[in-house]
């Protein structure tokens, strides 16, 4: 019998058939709903809370819209491959940067620096301490293992933190405690008791004061700040875990620019604070390496504190499971709770990036050096045979290989984005051995012959500079990026003589008069991120997204290195020239911004303070105003981030541990 359904249509169940479809949608219902509170511990019973935090955290970031990318209408005649490079490329520059590319400005842009007048330091800004005040004024047990901190030049009295234990070989001789930069003082630059110079350096030491205070008051812990919107920078590449990327990376600049009591705030944190355990944190092998582990070895260089040392491996230790592959080639990210890694999905075909893969030398090398435990070195030592071994197009290394194959993806090669520091390594895995590394110098020295063959050229009106090239095709553009190649070409040419020296050395001049070209081409004086050569324009942005500065050093990088190397005035004044655009442009009462647009009078900022500007920009900075003697090139290398590591034979400093063990005991 049927039933009339309230809705007139006949009903063709019975009660029974009615409650056994009623108990499998209820069965649906639950299944669906009940996995958010019920799933096992990776989806653990905090997880509706933690996504909470997680967006309570990332506040308004994650509901601003982002307005599109200014419109940019691709060459008609543009190679597709280019096309898909670009891709990948901004895509490498999205993931570095986050969303400061797209974020519009934060409310009170233009008024937020209106406290800070040219050159001139603001009145520091109210608010409340950092959480660890009070647990370092009731810390203080780490005494013995502090460093000596003193004024590393004349000019600031020589003296230092007075009565400091020191931990490194100087002061265990009972001589002065002074900080272990190495060198016999004016030995070289006559022009070094000259007081502008030391007003230049006072000047540079200030800026940095800026930017850590007001890291300090609005991010302390945090990555990174927005100086104009006065909180954390989250969407940075270390997202927002509390890692502090800025501490961590700006503290040897502290440290070397004598700043004491700042030093001691971040060695605190970091002893109270930093660790990658208990974080499911996604990370890039290649930027912790370069910023975390290279910070830490540096610091462990300078004052002998096994914080620091212990703190390197630990982070290492993180990153090894993504050298789980079968050629020994890591991947580009590692969840530091997993293990799990993988790729960059953007990156030719599963890819990881030459500029990544291969600039992990010299924090390994020296790691394993320091601990005693092989197993570092050898997983660079593997990705080292691996390029030694294939076969490069014509002498060159292009910027993608295949983890898994171990062959070449696309045929790009750069020295600016995603091949740079590769070759930066191969010079300074030489340098640190002492110079005993020749596998390192040959690969070096076949690898730029072949660069200064396809890729170097001069612009008609006499400016030398380097294409990126892809396919066999030149494309006449410059990455600020490759601006360090200036100073790479110099040191190279400045520590071997053969058939090549006096050309590079040229070439090392050429490109950073180059990339100084590129700042003094804009009203602002500071360069683009990338610069274009064609027969209508020389060292010029012409695309909208090329006409950014977020801060970057490489070209200040050349300017102290080709200092050192020529003492040729010019350098000093180009870098003075950047610190006053710098403080024109970029000061705010907060801290320091990138500007979104150089070629504007008067540019919109970012609003985010890098942390490289504190570990490489502020440093180059001031060293190329200092002494010779202060971090001496012939006892120091400096990593990609600026980072100093000792060179081992020339430097008391090197902390080589007693003991290697063998390697079958060390894993
Ligand atoms: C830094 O993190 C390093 O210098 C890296 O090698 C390239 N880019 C940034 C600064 O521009």
């Amino acid at each position: 019998m049927y039933r009339i359904s309230p809705i007139g249509r006949k009903s063709n169940f019975h009660s029974r058939e009615k409650c056994l479809i009623g108990l499998v949608l209820v069965t649906l219902c639950f299944l669906c709903f009940g996995g958010i509170f019920l799933l096992p511990d990776n989806f653990g019973g905090d997880r509706v809370l933690r996504v909470y935090k997680h967006f309570q955290k990332a506040g308004p970031e994650i509901f601003i819209p982002a307005p599109p990318l200014a419109a940019h209408a691709p060459h008609r005649s543009e190679d597709p491959h280019f096309i898909g490079d670009r891709r990948r490329l901004e895509q490498k520059i999205r993931d570095e940067l986050g969303d400061i590319l797209d974020e519009p400005p934060a409310a009170g842009e233009g008024g937020g620096d209106s406290g800070a007048g040219k050159g001139q330091a603001p009145a520091p800004a109210q608010a409340p301490a950092p959480e660890h005040q009070d647990e370092r004024e009731a810390g203080g047990d780490h005494q013995a293992a502090n460093p000596v901190l003193a004024a590393p030049v004349q000019g600031e009295g020589g003296g230092g933190a007075a009565g400091s234990q020191s931990s490194h070989p100087q002061a265990s001789s009972g001589q002065q405690s002074v900080l272990p930069l190495g060198g016999g003082g004016n030995d070289q630059a006559p022009d070094t008791l000259d007081a502008t110079m030391e007003e230049r350096r006072q000047k540079v030491k200030e800026m940095m004061e800026h930017a850590w205070h007001n890291y300090k008051l609005y991010a302390w812990g945090k990555n990174e700040l927005r100086p104009l919107s006065q909180r954390a920078h989250v969407g940075s590449i270390f997202g927002s875990y509390d890692l502090g990327a800025t501490i961590v990376d700006g503290l040897d600049t502290l440290y070397i620019m004598g700043l004491e009591k700042e030093y001691r705030e971040g060695r605190d944190w970091i002893e109270r604070k930093f660790s990658l355990d208990n974080i499911s944190a996604e990370l890039s092998v290649f930027e912790t390496n370069i910023r975390f582990v290279g910070g830490m070895l540096t610091l462990y260089a300078f004052t002998g504190d096994p914080l620091y040392k212990e703190k390197a491996q630990h982070i290492a230790d993180k990153l090894l499971p993504a050298f789980q592959t079968p050629t020994g080639i890591p991947y580009a990210l590692v969840n530091t709770k997993t293990g799990v890694a993988k790729n960059y999905g953007w990156a030719s075909g599963g890819s990881s990036i030459l500029s990544e893969f291969g600039t992990l030398h010299l924090e390994f090398a020296y790691l394993s050096d320091i601990t005693g435990n092989p197993l570092y070195r050898e997983r660079v030592q593997t990705i080292r045979q691996v390029l030694k071994e294939i076969e490069k197009p014509k002498g060159l290394y292009p910027n993608f290989l295949n983890p898994k194959t171990g062959k070449w993806g696309q045929l790009h090669m750069s020295l600016g984005a995603l091949g740079d520091s590769y070759y930066e390594y191969l010079l300074k895995a030489w340098l640190q051995s002492g110079q005993t590394d020749e596998e390192a110098r040959e690969m070096y020295d076949e690898a730029m012959l072949a660069i200064m063959d396809k890729m170097v050229r001069t612009s008609p009106n006499g400016l030398t500079y380097v294409s990126d090239l892809k396919f066999d095709r030149l494309e006449h553009k410059m990455d600020h990026l490759a601006c360090f190649s200036g100073g790479l070409f110099a040191l190279g040419a400045a520590t071997r003589q053969n058939d090549h020296t006096n050309k590079y050395m040229e070439v090392g001049k050429g490109i950073t008069n180059t990339c100084h070209e590129s700042y003094v081409r804009t009203p602002t004086q500071l360069g683009p991120e990338a610069f274009r050569f064609s027969d209508a324009v020389e060292a010029r942005a012409l695309r909208s997204q090329e006409k950014y500065y977020i801060l970057r050093p490489e070209t200040f990088e050349s300017y102290f290195v080709l200092w050192r190397l020529t003492h040729d005035q010019k350098y000093r004044d180009w870098g003075w020239e950047a610190v006053l655009a710098l403080e024109k442009h970029c000061r705010t009462a907060h801290g320091y911004c990138g500007l979104r647009n150089v070629y504007q009078q008067e540019p919109q900022k970012d609003d985010v303070q890098q942390s490289f500007f504190l570990a490489e920009t502020l440093k180059y900075l001031y060293l190329l105003f200092s002494d010779d003697s202060v971090l001496p090139l012939d006892e120091w290398v400096f990593n990609t981030e600026a980072h100093p590591l000792p060179i081992k034979g020339a430097n008391a400093f090197y902390r080589q541990a007693p003991v290697t063990l063998p390697a079958s005991n060390a894993s």
